[in-house]
């Protein structure tokens, strides 16, 4: 894909600007934290492309397994009978497992609005222009913010009924609080007989989910350096990239893989007018990229109120996508 195609004015952008005060925020409270939520910048894109190229990166070769192979199952679990609908993607990136799905979905001649949500507004772009290219009888309207802006965006531009796809273990990137209240607001910003759909990595072998993201390549690394780079370019700030290492732990027991960054000297970083001191060795938590037991995702659905529908797993089963409905 050309990543380097010019934004789409069409996007909507509803997204108010909160980057600075969360950086700021983050960095005064101990221990240190970004928002990986903030590593979509362009380059971000970019290297999140090339982390789903990864040998080591399993998880979207594994939901593309269950996207491409097992289409119609899925069609078959989230599809509302005899009546038009909104299939709505949060964090819908590059759309590249659901492009299986909407191309069956008009294939068949089902009557649907694709809405692809998003924080990247330069990601958007990109797929409406794919899209209107690949599937020019699709209805897309793409919306770029926060997920539940968006949702209740969505919702006042129709009242039909709403599927949500939520993949790619997006889920896993909120903290076991974070996912109880998400999944508690999806369920509230959502009307009886809704569905989603959610992607869940499961728990496996830890060598096989810490080398996912622990590359070799440093792209990870690169990954989360370039929030730096971002926060440097767009906050007036001077982080010394090189002062930085990136370090990734597992913990199989509770399911947490977490990304930091250390600072490799006692330092002070300058972001606009304000200044940050660090301790030699002192961390920055960037991400967890939660794994999932079975157990774990019945109780999130118990706790949301949602019905359970039916799952569809990968040919190795290591992740699964569940379809639960309001
Ligand atoms: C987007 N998200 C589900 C990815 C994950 O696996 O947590 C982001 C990522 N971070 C490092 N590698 C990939």
């Amino acid at each position: 894909m050309n990543l380097q195609l010019n934004p789409c004015p069409k996007v909507e952008n509803h997204h108010v600007d909160s980057f600075r005060p969360d950086v700021l925020e983050g960095l005064k409270t101990s221990p240190k934290k970004l928002s990986s939520k903030y590593f979509y910048d362009k380059t971000g894109d970019r290297i999140f492309q090339e982390i789903m190229a990864m040998p080591e990166y399993y998880l979207t070769r594994c939901e593309l397994d269950i996207f491409k192979n097992k289409t119609a199952d899925i069609a078959r679990l989230i599809v509302p009978e005899n009546e038009p609908f909104d299939l709505i993607e949060l964090g819908a990136g590059d759309a590249m497992k659901s492009t299986f799905l909407l191309k069956h979905l008009v294939e068949k001649g089902i009557h649907f609005t694709y809405m692809p949500i998003d924080i990247s507004g330069n990601i958007l772009s990109i797929l409406k222009e794919k899209l209107s290219r690949e599937l020019p009888d699709l209805d897309i309207v793409a919306l770029e913010g926060e997920y539940f802006e968006m949702l209740q965006k969505a919702a006042s531009l129709s009242g039909r009924k709403k599927v949500i796809l939520f993949l790619g273990s997006n889920i896993g990137n909120m903290n076991p609080e974070e996912a109880e209240h998400f999944c508690h607001s999806l369920n509230h910003n959502l009307t009886s007989d809704d569905r989603v759909l959610v992607g869940f990595d499961l728990k496996k072998n830890p060598h096989t989910i810490l080398n996912a993201y622990n590359d070799r390549e440093g792209i990870t690394a690169a990954f989360n350096l370039n929030l730096l780079s971002r926060i440097n370019r767009e906050l007036e700030a001077d982080f010394d990239l090189k002062q930085f290492q990136h370090y990734q732990t597992y913990d199989p027991i509770s399911g947490a893989c977490k990304s930091y960054l250390v600072s490799l000297q006692k330092q002070t970083v300058k972001i606009g007018n304000d200044s940050i001191s660090f301790e030699e060795n002192e961390l920055i938590d960037m991400e967890i990229s939660q794994k999932f037991s079975e157990e774990r995702i019945e109780e999130l659905r118990e706790k949301s109120g949602f019905k359970r529908i039916g799952e569809i797993r990968d040919s190795k089963k290591w992740f699964v996508d569940i379809v639960w409905q309001v």
